[in-house]
């Protein structure tokens, strides 16, 4: 449903300046962070050196679509020696009154937690602190970008052990608050996995985005019934505005799925994999109108990164229609 943006994939390894001499001909470029922030559309990128390491780079374009990356890792400030983080990964990026907090996973040791940084230039970053709270062991953090009911809210996805030697993962996708950012408390149950279809396991995407239908956010599901590999596609779902913890509707289909080389193929095959949105608008009330298109990054295969696109009304459309869940028998003959 989604439509690939002809000069899909936009980033790929060899897009890495060689800059710095541990991302000299580097592996892997996904899981990309993206807003529109001080004139431009910006994105913090992952990026693996040959070595396997994970760094962050900044990257900016004029348009949405050529974007130039500073080869420069970003170095956090205050961000402490310990506890030690093996790998920080998968920024999402959401401005709250003016500021860009970026909320990432941060393997330690025994767990993955969520770390938060801000920046006012995409030059300087500072490390907040690892957030706490009723998960020890969570990913997939996205903040909404205001608070609700006077406290911020995000979502996120506790991690629960998979089988042995598998990565850990998760199939709830829940809502917390906090008043700081910091600690968070867990509110609600939001959606879980569809067991046997194209969302068993899931994760929140990109920072829910603002509607005049409620808070509409992009996903992805994976499905982990198939012998030879998992795929992760993506899917929506609309949540009422003044509780997002209610759900109005959810795509029953997925929106995107791997089809193209650059997605069945690569450091982790039949992978699409969204983590930021930039629309092509933002009314002055806040919401993004429904003719506005949303410009949807992935990371595809874990190795390179993907642009889609979709009105916002096309996206709540697939929410709604068809409708239910998958596995509900047919009644009309069409
Ligand atoms: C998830 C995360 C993502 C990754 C995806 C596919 O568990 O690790 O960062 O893109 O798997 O490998």
């Amino acid at each position: 449903m989604l439509k690939r943006h002809s000069n899909s994939p936009i980033l790929r390894p060899s897009d890495i300046p060689g800059a710095h001499p541990l991302l000299v001909d580097a592996s892997s470029v996904f899981n990309p962070g993206a807003i529109h922030f001080a004139g431009k559309h910006r994105m913090v990128l992952r990026t693996q050196s040959r070595s396997r390491e994970s760094f962050m780079l900044p990257a900016e374009s004029e348009d949405g679509v050529k974007f130039s990356v500073n080869g420069k890792p970003i170095v956090f400030a205050n961000m402490p020696e310990t506890p030690v983080v093996s790998h920080a990964y998968d920024p999402r990026l959401t401005i709250i009154d003016g500021r860009c907090y970026i909320m990432f996973a941060a393997d330690l040791a025994d767990c993955c937690t969520l770390g938060l940084a801000v920046t006012d230039d995409f030059e300087k970053f500072e490390f907040l602190g690892f957030t706490t709270g009723t998960y020890a062991d969570t990913r997939n953090g996205v903040l909404f970008p205001e608070k609700i009911n006077g406290r911020y809210l995000r979502l996120e996805r506790p991690n629960i052990p998979q089988d042995e030697g598998n990565p850990t993962s998760g199939d709830i996708i829940t809502l917390s608050e906090s008043d700081d950012l910091l600690d968070w408390t867990h509110s609600a149950n939001v959606i879980s996995g569809r067991w046997r279809y194209w969302d068993e396991r899931i994760g929140a995407g990109p920072p829910p985005i603002k509607t005049k239908h409620g808070w509409l956010v992009i996903y992805h599901g994976v499905a982990t019934h198939f012998a030879s590999s998992n795929i992760y596609q993506a899917g929506a779902v609309l949540l009422d505005p003044d509780d997002p913890s209610k759900v109005l509707a959810r795509t029953r289909l997925n929106i995107l799925e791997p089809r193209e080389l650059y997605e069945l193929t690569g450091q982790v095959p039949n992978v699409v994999f969204p983590s930021g949105c930039i629309p092509s608008e933002i009314g002055a009330d806040g919401t993004v109108p429904d003719h506005a298109t949303l410009n949807i990054y992935y990371g595809a295969a874990d190795t390179c990164i993907g642009l889609a696109t979709a009105t916002v009304h096309e996206i709540i459309d697939a929410c709604r229609t068809p409708s239910g869940d998958p596995g509900q028998p047919l009644t009309e003959v069409c």
